[in-house]
């Protein structure tokens, strides 16, 4: 251990540690912009200067050790003036916008200046309203605000492995720009959001379609219905105060009661069905001897990725839609049937944890009712700007049910949201259908957690099935550079694009960090413990829909509406 002082108080932490990190043990938080916990350090905003008795100037607190006997103090007027002149120029460049800003009141750098109390600034205004790029379905970038930090740099590049953005041109051209400054959709970005997620400021963000939502709300004509992903119940809360990873699923519910909708929907019940169809796929693919590996296809980031990076692969993905997708066919198909309303006249809204779904809602063949799936796609954070908007206290109001029929569920179906749940789902309903004997224990832990790359064999009947599951691109990339080379072989494949599965998907709550991934994830698992079905083939709305409509796995109806082809 190593023993120092901050501010005259006396502190012992392990070798290796920051001054930002002992500082925090004591209750001292030094303000950091580039410095984010899940990412290398850059400490290049300078920001959180502090002195150190006997050193030379001031140093930076993010990418400074302890050593023993250190005296630190994070308050002297030195590093207050040197900090709020670092404020300053920031501002000075920055349009300061605040009240129109997407990020009012979840601003790194607004909470700062009213932190400092930066009244005037004693510097020339050099800000520049550049054109935003509203180019991608998911994504826009406003570089007039961008900071230049470089969290979004690092999580494009290193976390998700794609590079479409990068740090570009030198002094005071030096910018975060995309190659050639391409618009994002002609780059490679797979509008996976994570760069949204680290940005401090409002640079990068979810392309909004909160009004075509409340638009459809005001038409009497329509009929509203919305469907609401795994992970949204365990992240949502989190917009409204609470502790990371609460389990809101009932207040939700009640609020989109609240906000309009006609009917209130559960993505886990198309979850279940994917869950039928790919199993299916897997058998078959087991009887035909391929190709192998399949990988899961419900997370469009990854999707987009093998598009991109990796075509060759591309008959390896399932060609089941994803659960969002398929919901969409089935409401404007069997439930408009069911309910005899015509579907021009249904409107689905879907509430997910990613950007990206809102692209894969937009492809062209995704379309399959001869109506588009579905219509608009609203990240947390945009249902929180709902909910918010309506004066609507998700703490404070009642909790209640789904509606039917596709809101009975299984606990396999909510387990969709953290990484390895695709897979866990899988099994327990593979597992059964080729032995025909019940599993003892439903719980596969080897594929559960934030590691990024999860394998296991698991014997069905004597067969040796090697599986894996990869979170973020990164470590999809990495697994599926050694298919190529040889080094390793598997039958089945779970990705999902996002670090943490889409418990940590780039529509969520602004703060989404690998600690608060770890709640989201154990209150996913909660979830489904506590649900009296938890295997998808034991839903018996799902029976239902096969025995009414459907008729059966991998049919000529299932074919047109829940599966796809992909494009290189
Ligand atoms: Fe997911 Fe999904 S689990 S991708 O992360 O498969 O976004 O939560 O809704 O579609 O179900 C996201 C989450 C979904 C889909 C499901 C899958
Ligand atoms: Fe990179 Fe994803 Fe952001 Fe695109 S959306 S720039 S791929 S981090």
């Amino acid at each position: 251990m190593i023993n120092l002082s901050i501010n005259n108080i006396p502190v012992s932490v392990e070798e290796g540690t920051t001054i930002l990190q002992a500082a925090k043990m004591i209750g001292v938080e030094i303000p950091t912009l580039c410095y984010h916990e899940d990412q290398s350090v850059k400490a290049n905003c300078r920001i959180c200067l502090v002195e150190v008795k006997g050193a030379k100037g001031l140093l930076t607190a993010c990418s400074t050790k302890v050593f023993e006997g250190m005296e630190v103090f994070t308050n002297t007027r030195a590093a207050r003036d040197a900090r709020k002149t670092v404020l300053e120029l920031i501002l000075a460049s920055h349009p300061m916008d605040c009240l129109k800003c997407i990020r009012n009141q979840k601003c790194e750098l607004q909470k700062y200046a009213a932190e400092f109390f930066i009244e005037e600034l004693p510097f020339e205004r050099t800000y520049q309203i550049l054109p935003k790029d509203e180019s991608s379905p998911s994504i826009v970038k406003d570089l007039s605000k961008c900071i230049k930090c470089g969290r979004c740099v690092e999580v494009c590049q290193s976390i998700q492995s794609v590079g479409a953005i990068s740090y570009s041109h030198r002094s005071d051209e030096y910018r975060i720009a995309t190659l050639f400054e391409l618009p994002l959709n002609e780059t490679v970005c797979v509008y996976c959001g994570q760069c949204s997620l680290a940005c401090p400021v409002g640079a990068i963000y979810e392309k909004s379609e909160i009004e075509k939502v409340w638009k459809a709300l005001g038409d009497p004509e329509m009929h509203v219905v919305v469907q609401t992903a795994p992970a949204v119940r365990v992240s949502l809360g989190e917009e409204f105060g609470m502790e990371p990873g609460s389990i809101v699923t009932g207040q939700m519910v009640t609020a989109l009661r609240m906000l309009g909708f006609d009917r209130v929907f559960d993505t886990d019940f198309t979850a279940d069905l994917t869950i039928i169809e790919e199993g299916n796929e897997f058998l078959q693919r087991l009887k035909n001897g391929g190709p192998f590996p399949m990988f899961t296809s419900c997370s469009p980031g990854w999707v987009n990725f093998v598009e991109t990076f990796y075509p060759e692969f591309m008959a390896n993905l399932s060609t089941c839609k994803s659960p969002q997708q398929m919901f969409g066919a089935l409401a404007k198909t069997y439930y408009a049937q069911k309910m005899g309303i015509s579907p021009d006249k249904i409107f689905v809204v879907s509430v997910m944890p990613c950007t990206a779904k809102k692209y894969e809602s937009a492809r062209e063949e995704m379309n399959s009712s001869g109506f588009r799936d579905v219509d608009v796609v609203l990240t947390t954070r945009e249902l929180a700007r709902m909910i918010r908007e309506s004066g609507i206290d998700l703490k404070k109001i009642v909790e209640s049910e789904f509606d039917a029929p596709f809101g009975i569920t299984s606990g396999a179906g909510v387990i969709f949201g953290a990484s390895g749940g695709v897979m866990e789902a899988a099994l327990r309903t593979v597992y059964e259908v080729v032995t025909q004997r019940e599993l003892g224990k439903l719980d596969f832990e080897d594929v559960r957690g934030l590691d990024g790359i999860k394998e296991a064999v698991i014997n069905i009947d004597g067969l040796e099935v090697k599986i894996a599951v990869a979170n973020s691109l990164s470590n999809a990339r990495h697994l599926v550079d050694k298919i190529k080379s040889g080094e390793r072989e598997y039958h089945f494949i779970e990705v999902m694009c996002c670090p943490g599965g889409c418990i940590g998907g780039g529509g969520q709550p602004i703060g989404t960090v690998n600690r608060v991934r770890n709640e989201r994830i154990k209150s996913i698992y909660e979830v489904d413990a506590n649900m009296p079905i938890r295997q998808s083939h034991k839903n018996p709305v799902i029976k239902q829909l096969y025995d009414e409509f459907l008729e059966k796995p991998l049919g000529e109806r299932s074919h047109h509406l829940l599966h796809t082809h992909y494009r290189a």
